[in-house]
């Protein structure tokens, strides 16, 4: 069987990661351009001012990617060149300039797949409160009218939110990213719960003006997976997966997901959280769910649990597990399990919104660069993500993160996740042996992964 007919391939990307052109063409500051410039918060005081130069670049981007075979591209606008101030004053140059991003695109056969918010948040708002403050919904609704006015009659696909776990989490409740604060939990529930709201208003926005627009939302998860296929232990990873512990609440996959694909919080973590919602939270949630297109879902790495007498129990992974460069455990049956688990709680298709390895490549005498971790890695994850379509469980696509070496956030340049291979002194972009691979499994459909 394999993946289905019309199955989506494609990379994605991000505003802030490859554009630089921090200050160019009258974009606003976004909270990301102040945070990389303090002291300590960005691995080897690395900032976005310039990343991959994607902003002058974009022509040619496109074109190699066209000759890799890639058809799909996910990237994101960047609020506040749209909006310097976040809200009110609509900046032309910036809308002409994914004007011409989106014709380049097109051009090439590429389909366009339209992040709104992949953390790209306008200093202006931030020093209004920032998600805290009540009107934020409005905020992001209105943004994400002008974007639909603009470019919806050439971009059919949308994302809200990118991983809305992290930009809360990390950027409020652990400070490692942007804007690097440290809240008390009784100023980021109600701030996760406006993101939501605001999530909410922004499909009923694109909708408005563009009905037959297919939107999605892309959280991430890193999936609990069952230690071996009985009952009893698939049963416990399910349970753990859609759980809301303590611990780790800010990356809860039912308390960003079910507000918004069932229209309620989970009952476990409205015990631990329900106190600091607001006192009619209730009457949001019809806001919060709306119909969606797909499930969009960043995974890179997950878990095992087997089932124990008191519940799920963690179950190690094998010494000498496989690593990425960043450390993170290669554990492919991620992309088998938290699909699955997912379509089967949320009813609706499931496309990979990022999956991909970071390593540190280097550029052979050969001049190539040769990346067979890279290969390994995606090979063996999307293999688990077939078995998963085999399986019945009904998948749209998969974006490869990412198409270009690019700014990792905190790790700055340290290590890279690219497809292409991006020389920073030169611009040069040098593709992978890994992009060459792929384009032989957008070729067979992901019948041809090895
Ligand atoms: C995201 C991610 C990307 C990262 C990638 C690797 O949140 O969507 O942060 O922007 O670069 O996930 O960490």
């Amino acid at each position: 069987m394999g993946f289905p007919a019309g199955f989506v391939w494609g990379v994605a990307s991000s505003a802030y990661q490859i554009e630089g052109a921090a200050y160019e063409d009258g974009k606003g500051e976004t909270v990301w351009d102040r945070f990389s410039r303090r002291p300590g918060a960005v691995h080897d005081g690395h900032t976005g001012d310039v990343a991959c130069d994607h902003y002058h670049r974009y022509a040619e981007d496109f074109r190699l990617m066209a000759e890799l075979g890639i058809r799909h591209h996910r990237f994101s606008v960047c609020w506040p060149r749209l909006l310097p101030e976040g809200t009110g004053r609509l900046n032309e140059a910036g809308l002409d300039h994914y004007d011409r991003l989106i014709d380049a695109m097109l051009e090439n056969g590429i389909t366009p797949w339209l992040t709104l918010f992949h953390w790209e948040y306008p200093m202006a708002l931030q020093q209004r409160g920032a998600w805290e403050n009540p009107d934020s919904p409005k905020w992001f609704a209105e943004y994400a009218r002008a974007v639909a006015a603009r470019y919806a009659d050439r971009v059919g696909h949308f994302f809200t939110l990118n991983e809305p776990q992290c930009f809360i989490g990390l950027g409020y409740v652990t400070g490692e990213h942007a804007p690097g604060l440290k809240l008390p939990v009784d100023a980021t529930i109600p701030m996760a719960h406006n993101a939501l709201i605001a999530h909410g208003l922004a499909v009923q926005a694109l909708r408005a003006e563009s009905p037959r627009a297919k939107i999605g939302y892309a959280p991430c998860s890193s999936p609990i997976c069952p230690a071996t296929d009985a009952e009893a232990d698939v049963e416990a990873a399910r349970g753990a997966y859609f759980s809301t512990p303590a611990d780790r609440g800010f990356f809860s996959t039912a308390w960003w997901s079910d507000p918004a694909l069932l229209g309620r919080y989970p009952e476990d973590g409205l015990k631990l959280y329900g106190q600091y919602l607001p006192a009619l939270f209730e009457r949001d949630l019809a806001t919060i769910c709306q119909r969606l297109d797909y499930y969009g879902q960043n995974i890179y790495s997950g878990s095992f649990v087997k089932a124990g007498p008191s519940g799920p129990e963690p179950v190690k992974l094998p010494v000498g597990t496989a690593k990425t460069g960043m450390n993170w455990p290669v554990t492919p049956e991620c992309l088998y399990w938290g699909p699955k688990f997912l379509s089967e709680r949320y009813g609706v298709p499931v496309i990979i919104t990022e999956n991909g390895m970071a390593d540190l490549d280097a550029v052979s005498r050969d001049g190539k660069v040769h990346d067979p971790a890279r290969q390994n890695y995606l090979s063996r994850y999307i293999e688990q993500f077939r078995r998963a379509a085999d399986d019945g469980v009904p998948v749209a696509g998969y974006f490869c993160w990412s198409f270009l070496d690019n700014f990792e956030w905190a790790m700055g340049y340290r290590d890279r996740f690219g497809l292409v291979y991006v020389n920073y002194e030169t611009q040069r972009r040098i593709p992978k042996d890994s992009a060459y691979w792929y384009q032989g499994v957008i070729e067979s459909n992901g019948a041809v992964l090895f």
